[in-house]
């Protein structure tokens, strides 16, 4: 009758990390640090799921240190972000795209990992209730960062620059990354460095069950997300990359188009489909707009384990050092090929 037992048998997230545990894949602090990632990111659905009723859609009124507006919910899920790690007891120091610098749990608190996060991108597409997302990644401090760094180079106190050292570590050290989106369902996909998985909020239960088993992105993939509105800005073989995917010759198929707008959507888009996200530099902004701490690193570090690849345009995102915490970086991402083709475009000439 073992039939009928498993008929009733969720595939949790928490029983998934148990087993990473059990396994000796991630230790048990690890395990903490996750679920408490995942409350944080239930908590944020339901926001961002009732924010048009409880009027929590426009912005707050102040500036973040990047000069963006803050919305509302990006003030709410950096809270709820935060709150949830420092509750964990097994995090050392937070650092967000909606702080100036990174900070460091209170000593009652502190554990021992570090976590970097963009508690709600996409956030300018919520008030018309189109995708948006979180975005994490999880990593030890960093002895050879400390080595590094240059002590006398800011007017940070001596704690705020060992947040700093901590934080700047290249994607490469990453021990797991992840993001959960808030679509028509609320999907949360993760890497501990062995695959990556995918869970579905199930909302009726109020957990993510196992619905993603080893995502494996496409070699190649027809489909090409930039914002096209900026092509005027764009270096000459971007342009010609972009023409050609457009004007493929008499013999081709041209790509198909999609851009949310949203980097969760369109990275969960091209995980599963295929195909290639960009956001690249510009006359305007020299290294475009994403952030490689909590944007790019944790994007890239899920498309490798994915056998994707992630770009700057020249080499591999895992490998640059952040010099600083909201640095940014121009990004290519998603199916090998595709990065590849792309690469060869911007290296001719
Ligand atoms: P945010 O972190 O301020 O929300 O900005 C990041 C977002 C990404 O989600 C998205 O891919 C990109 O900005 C869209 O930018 P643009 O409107 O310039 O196309
Ligand atoms: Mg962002």
């Amino acid at each position: 009758k073992s039939g009928s037992r498993n008929q009733y048998q969720l595939n949790t997230l928490t029983n998934w990390l148990l087993k990473q545990e059990q396994a000796g894949i991630i230790d048990g602090e690890l395990t903490i640090v996750l679920s408490s990632i995942a409350v944080a990111c239930k908590q944020i659905a339901a926001l961002v799921q009732r924010a048009g009723i409880s009027n929590l859609t426009g912005v707050q009124g102040a500036v973040n240190v990047q000069g963006e507006d803050q919305k509302k919910l990006d003030v709410v899920s950096n809270e709820v972000f935060s709150n949830c790690l420092r509750s964990s007891g097994r995090t050392g120091i937070i650092a967000s795209e909606e702080e100036d610098t990174p900070v460091a749990v209170e000593e009652s608190y502190s554990g021992n990992y570090i976590v970097v996060f963009d508690p709600l991108d996409g956030s300018s597409n919520i008030d018309a209730a189109v995708s948006t997302g979180s975005i994490f990644g999880i990593y030890h401090p960093s002895e050879e960062c400390l080595a590094d760094f240059d002590s006398d180079s800011d007017s940070l106190t001596p704690s705020e620059q060992n947040c700093v050292m901590n934080v700047c570590q290249p994607g490469k050290n990453l021990l797991s990354s992840g993001y959960c989106m808030y679509s028509s369902s609320v999907i949360f996909v993760l890497t501990v460095g062995t695959g990556v998985y995918g869970f579905t909020l199930d909302p009726m239960v109020g957990e993510f069950v196992l619905t993603h088993d080893k995502i494996k992105i496409p070699d190649k993939g027809k489909i090409y997300a930039f914002n096209e509105g900026n092509y005027a800005l764009w270096d000459p073989n971007l342009q010609s990359y972009i023409n050609s995917l457009k004007d493929p010759g008499p013999a081709g198929k041209p790509y198909s188009a999609r851009y949310i707008g949203s980097l969760v959507g369109d990275f969960h888009r091209t995980m599963l489909y295929g195909g290639i996200y960009g956001y690249p530099r510009d006359k305007k902004s020299k290294n475009g707009k994403l952030r490689l701490l909590y944007e790019c690193a944790p994007m890239s570090f899920l498309v490798e384990q994915a056998g994707g690849k992630g770009s700057d345009g020249s080499g591999r995102i895992l490998d640059i050092k952040p010099e600083q915490v909201h640095q940014r970086v121009p990004l290519y991402i998603g199916s090998r090929e595709e990065v590849e083709k792309l690469e060869k475009y911007l290296s001719s000439m």
